[in-house]
């Protein structure tokens, strides 16, 4: 956090008329959009004009969102204001923009109360502005203990400061689930002790597991979900408007009951109508799955200990070369090159006996809270190039508009740009 608040101010237009002069739902999907994007709503108070035209705001405890229609011109102006880190204003931009079934956007984000600034008053000023920041003096009050989570390995381990009260926990039939609210991080979902997501930093994952094979396959329409229970996969695949359904195999339902209840801004598509949540063992779906069903398979997995271990095996992947339809994509989450290296190295070989060593590529991303904080992906494909079929300025053009927060066209290409000792390791040089 560089200042007290966010400003997200929006020109939405050619919206639908009808959206822009309904008080009742506009009141709704800006109350829904404030709560999904992490916001605890306070009040509301819209007022309809006559002959047309609504204005209104939605008071969270966090500052405000506020609208005003002109449903003659499909037009309408949106300012979202939140306080602290935990919220994600963006995401409220999402929403309603889906909501008025906008089709043109413009929008820029003005940082309010930027702390450099604040400190030029005296520091007790500025120790009074870092408090308004973290919204609610409770929360702060209960950060002040010092409570940690430590994901802990043979040699290192890795901690976060949490409010000491968990949020989730539960023993279920495969893990043991906890949900930890952290100050620095939201809410972080642990399984089996490792750090699964945290609110803060999960859309890297999420955005990289997903695009860069939704925007090297350009018209996938059936994509198959091999764990991915916080939902945040799903929620980055629909932005594509060419897939018609997304099924997604979770062994867990305790781990989409809690996501759905303490990650709501992860787990904020659930409800999509292309989406098909299915509660079962994703190695029995891809053995029973008929051949050529899926133009993408994303393996969203947990590391491979406890019930993920089966995902990481050649048996698995065999099916889900049958599963995939000609032109289809892999792709897989494949541990840290650096803390995991064997693990690494092995399902990357695996992949390539089955796919063909020119058709396997490993990719990273920089991700603060999975060991090492370097992850890697590895993409498989039935015949597309992620790099030589790779279309620009169609992944430009993507990212501006859904506002990606990690992903973009140089990332894309620059993710398959390997270290030296990535390389050696794979042979490559
Ligand atoms: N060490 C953490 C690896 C977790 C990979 N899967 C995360 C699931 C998020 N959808």
């Amino acid at each position: 956090m560089k200042a007290l608040g966010r400003h997200v101010i929006v020109e939405l237009y050619r919206c639908s008329t009808a959206k822009l002069d309904d008080l009742e739902c506009l009141e709704q999907s800006m109350i829904l959009a404030a709560q999904k994007a992490g916001a605890t709503v306070i009040n509301s108070n819209f007022h309809r004009f006559q002959p047309w035209g609504i204005s209104g705001v939605v008071v969270i405890q966090e500052s405000h969102f506020a609208i005003h229609t002109w449903p003659e011109y499909r037009f309408a102006s949106l300012d979202i204001f939140t306080c602290g880190d935990t919220i994600d204003p963006w995401l409220g931009y999402h929403l309603i923009k889906e909501a008025l079934q906008a089709e043109y956007v413009s929008a820029k984000e003005v940082e309010r109360g930027v702390f450099a600034e604040l400190e030029q008053v005296g520091q007790r000023l500025h120790e009074q502005a870092l408090v308004t920041a973290s919204v609610a003096p409770r929360v702060q009050q209960q950060f002040d203990q010092n409570m940690w989570f430590t994901e802990s390995h043979e040699d290192f381990a890795f901690s976060l400061r949490h409010s000491g009260a968990l949020l989730y926990k539960k023993n279920s039939p495969y893990q043991e689930i906890k949900v930890y609210e952290t100050a620095g991080f939201g809410n972080m979902l642990v399984l089996d002790d490792l750090i699964m997501c945290t609110e803060k930093d999960e859309y890297i994952y999420h955005e990289m597991i997903t695009h860069v094979p939704l925007l090297t396959h350009t018209k996938a329409q059936r994509v198959l979900i091999v764990g991915g229970g916080d939902g945040g996969t799903a929620r980055e695949l629909l932005k594509h408007e060419h897939v018609e359904a997304v099924v997604l195999v979770e062994i867990d339902p305790d781990v989409v009951a809690a996501a759905k209840q303490y990650l709501p801004r992860i787990s904020s598509s659930f409800n999509h109508p292309k989406l098909t949540v299915k509660i079962a063992d994703g190695i029995q779906y891809i053995h029973e799955s008929p051949a050529a069903a899926f133009d993408v398979i994303i393996v969203d997995s947990s590391d491979p200990v406890g019930p993920a271990e089966g995902l990481f095996n050649e048996a698995f992947y065999q099916q889900v070369y049958r599963c995939l339809r000609p032109g289809g994509i892999l792709v897989a989450q494949n541990e840290s090159p650096l803390y995991h290296s064997q693990v690494f190295k092995q399902s990357l070989e695996t992949h390539q006996r089955i796919f063909g060593s020119e058709h396997v590529h490993c990719y990273l991303a920089s991700i603060p809270t999975y060991p090492s904080g370097l992850w890697s992906f590895s993409y498989a494909a039935k015949g597309v190039h992620p790099l030589k079929d790779f279309d620009r300025d169609r992944a430009r053009l993507f990212t501006q508009e859904h506002y990606l927060m990690y992903y973009n066209e140089d990332i894309h290409t620059a993710a398959f740009c390997l270290p030296s000792f990535v390389k050696r390791m794979l042979g490559l040089g």
